[in-house]
């Protein structure tokens, strides 16, 4: 299926019928992943995974718990929790409401003053979901982005709950120079990561293929790399079921 043509939204968000698989997995047909050229390199094939668990996870209700900007702010690890990362403007705060179904969730607690904060939602005590702050602010403070830093990379190295980092990449631009940064730093902290492209809906098809043949070969050179790139619309609300599913996995309870 191209980006562009209608995504026949009942089918995408009725349940997986044994006889019919889900519009949403694979999310979009990938020629790269059927039938890679012969001089390409190895793109990973993306095994069935298994969608009503996501389903049934994120009709639980969610709930934003706190913004957190000091370590001791953290809550206590006791539930498993996955991080979101990326470039200010993303797409971060429309994809998790996406996620959760709601328009507000993550936009409201992005006011100014928490855009530097860690912020905490909880899906129902199975698992937490962390707002890291937008990367790339060209105006903020030196001294404002070195303590930002500092934090992260606490949190990074100290958080043995967390399960994985979504570092979320926009397909018109690609990995960028703070993305590269990002997946180092969470090979440093052996922290296991994962590349999310958003806003798959704003480029052509051939666009696609040659961008996520791009962006595999370069992740797949992380060892905290994991192995599977997801392409996501949440305007169209593309491989929003195979992310849920992703982190169905993760959950507990
Ligand atoms: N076309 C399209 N636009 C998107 C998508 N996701 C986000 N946007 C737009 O991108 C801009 C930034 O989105 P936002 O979620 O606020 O980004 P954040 O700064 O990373 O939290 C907004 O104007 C969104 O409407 C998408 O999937 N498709
Ligand atoms: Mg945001």
């Amino acid at each position: 299926m191209s980006p562009t043509e209608p995504i026949d939204q009942k089918a995408a968000d009725a349940p997986a019928k044994p006889d019919q698989p889900p519009v949403n997995n694979p999310p979009v047909d990938n020629p790269l992943v059927d039938n890679p050229p012969a001089d390409s390199p190895a793109v990973y094939s993306p095994p069935v995974i298994e969608l009503p668990s996501g389903e049934a996870l994120f009709r639980r209700p969610c709930t934003f718990v706190k913004g957190v900007v000091a370590l001791k702010g953290l809550p206590d690890p006791v539930q498993p929790e996955v991080a979101f990362a990326g470039r200010s403007n993303v797409g971060k705060s429309s994809l998790i409401n996406a996620l959760v179904n709601r328009r507000d969730l993550a936009r409201s607690s992005n006011t100014p003053g928490r855009t530097q904060e860690l912020n905490f939602f909880d899906l129902d005590g199975a698992i937490w979901m962390v707002d890291l702050p937008g990367y790339g602010f060209a105006k903020a403070p030196k001294a404002k982005v070195d303590a930002w830093n500092k934090l992260l990379q606490r949190y990074l190295a100290g958080r043995p709950n967390l399960q994985r980092t979504f570092i979320l990449v926009d397909s018109r631009h690609g990995l960028k120079d703070l993305d590269r940064e990002m997946m180092d730093r969470l090979d440093t902290a052996a922290q296991s990561f994962q590349v999310v492209l958003t806003k798959i809906d704003k480029i052509k098809a051939e666009e696609r293929d040659a961008l996520l043949q791009r962006c595999y070969a370069e992740v797949n050179k992380h060892v905290a790399a994991f192995p599977e790139i997801l392409l996501t619309s949440s305007e169209k609300r593309i491989g929003i079921d195979r992310l849920r599913a992703h982190i169905a996995a993760m959950a507990e309870g």
